[in-house]
């Protein structure tokens, strides 16, 4: 099965019969080979697809029947949820305990927009008031159509999830592209998905380079919507595509997410809060506290604080016990993260600790927890995202001066502030122009609330009701409802 292809409900061999190498990031070794769908393998999927939606098989199912598969799916994963957060670490190499998190959020995602599926059905329109009393008005919400969605490599099944379950509960139909260095779980998932008894072609998962696969997904014509999670590079390509057939889109970006102490803040709280927003999956979060900003009262013993507590951080493999942080996900990657920290040091910004690879690891992406201090506000290191346990800190004076200097920013995905004054707290929270703000805390992510950034972070917004959205077409339909001519 994993080096196939699942096109219309069966495990095909992908036509022009290439594969990609997995790489366990820990070992450097292979440890399996997954199919590289070309443009006819996409093509076939499209038309399963196509046809899956067209029919009615799925989208014209209720909303109540179709959250019975989709919490058929949250209960498939949930069963093999310890098998598949192993996958997941091998695959990815962050550690256990963070895998099996997001597996089993992976699941609860599944079942909340069964819910919503199900709400659909509670509300199937919604009357409009017109001021023409000979007119009657309502609109209905329906599914896009077939969806293509594109996924990264640092979340990889519960990224699927935060697609493929709304896309799904709206009565679209799928085509996923997981990220070629971690393709494992999205398998697992059609396997899932094929096991609960979705019918075929509702899912369809093409594994393979994103240059080939995935291009040929946001060329096809008959693709109506796209989803998109990865680089802003990228994105952009996705959109000017999408632009020649009016395609709908949603993009999720990069990030360079700024964090904010405030002197009266508990220092120690604080610490946590950064190092849990930048060592966390190694710093290869979207949302990561990258940009950090410290009260000058307090910033040199926040920073000693810091960087006594990051050098405590025990790195090793993710199946290790008591490891916090794995390797990075690929040699690509840790060649990126290594490069952006030389650019630092020739920006003229101090490393505090950490800098390279890992001390006392020969083999695997192991890079070490990175504090770095003063880069230039204009520099590349303050500016763009290294998507690495890299944290950039620099000091500030006052409330207005830190706004200013948090928004000054092509990103806008995340933001946070600490301090114990809420008046101040929600003051910086309300002028910070990002899509997720994070008041004495950082990251903490929940299916029900809206996810997405402002800015070059992308367009739209994932999770909650709004991520359903995402993957619905609204319809008025007006009738001429008077007696009298017209
Ligand atoms: O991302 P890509 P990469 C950022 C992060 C990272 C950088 C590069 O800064 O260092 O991006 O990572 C598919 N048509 N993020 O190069 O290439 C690809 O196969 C269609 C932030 O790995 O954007 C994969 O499935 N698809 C981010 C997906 O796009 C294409 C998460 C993402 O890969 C394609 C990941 C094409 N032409 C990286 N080219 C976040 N926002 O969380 C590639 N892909």
């Amino acid at each position: 099965m994993r080096d196939k292809l699942y096109i219309d409900g069966q495990w095909r061999a992908p036509a022009a019969g290439g594969t990609v190498e997995v790489i366990n990031p820990s070992t450097e070794e292979v440890i399996h080979r997954i199919a590289a769908a070309g443009a006819e393998d996409v093509d076939l999927a499209v038309k399963a697809a196509r046809r899956a939606f067209d029919d009615g098989s799925w989208s014209k199912l209720t909303g109540t029947e179709r959250a019975k598969y989709l919490r058929a799916i949250a209960a498939g994963i949930r069963e093999r949820q310890a098998e598949i957060a192993r996958l997941e670490v091998v695959d990815n190499g962050k550690p256990f305990p963070e895998a099996d998190w997001d597996v089993g959020d992976a699941a609860g995602c599944f079942d909340f927009y069964a819910g919503l599926a199900e709400e659909l059905d509670a509300h199937p329109e919604e009357a409009i008031a017109l001021p023409d009393a000979r007119f009657t008005s309502k609109a209905v919400k329906e599914p896009v159509g077939v969806a293509g969605a594109i996924i990264p490599w640092n979340y990889p099944l519960l990224m699927a999830a935060w697609k493929v379950a709304p896309a799904l509960a709206a009565g679209c139909t799928v085509v996923l592209k997981p990220a070629e260095v971690t393709s494992l779980t999205a398998l697992e998932l059609a396997d899932i998905a094929d096991k609960a008894g979705l019918p075929a072609g509702v899912l369809n998962v093409l594994t393979g380079p994103g240059s080939v696969a995935g291009q040929a997904i946001i060329d096809h014509p008959d693709v109506d919507k796209l989803a998109f999670t990865g680089s802003t590079a990228v994105g952009s390509k996705i959109m000017a595509t999408a632009a020649r057939d009016i395609k709908r889109v949603s993009l999720e970006l990069g990030g360079k997410s700024p964090f904010v102490v405030f002197e009266d803040a508990d220092i120690g709280e604080a610490v946590e809060w950064i190092m849990f927003g930048i060592f966390w999956n190694q710093g290869q979060v979207c949302s990561a506290t990258s940009r950090v900003l410290v009260q000058e009262g307090i910033y040199e013993r926040l920073l000693e604080r810091l960087v006594e507590e990051t050098r405590k951080i025990r790195i090793g493999d993710g199946l290790a016990e008591g490891t916090l942080l794995g390797p990075l996900v690929s040699k690509k990657q840790y060649d990126c993260v290594q490069a952006a920290v030389q650019k630092a040091r020739t920006e003229g910004a101090k490393v505090l600790t950490g800098g390279g690879r890992a001390p006392g690891f020969d083999k695997g992406y192991y890079f070490e927890p990175t504090v770095i201090v003063d880069p230039p506000l204009d520099g590349e290191t303050w500016n763009e995202e290294i998507f690495g346990p890299v944290v950039c800190v620099r000091p500030f004076s006052t409330e207005e001066e830190v706004v200013r200097l948090a928004n000054h920013s092509r990103f806008g995905l995340a933001a946070a502030v600490m301090s114990k004054d809420n008046a101040r707290a929600e003051r910086v929270a309300a002028a910070f122009r990002a899509g997720i703000v994070w008041i004495n805390c950082s990251q903490p992510t929940f299916t029900e609330a809206p996810w997405g950034g402002y800015k070059q972070s992308g367009i739209g917004r994932e999770l909650g009701r709004w991520g359903l959205e995402n993957y619905l077409e609204t319809k008025q339909i007006t009738r001429f409802a008077s007696d009298k001519p017209w």
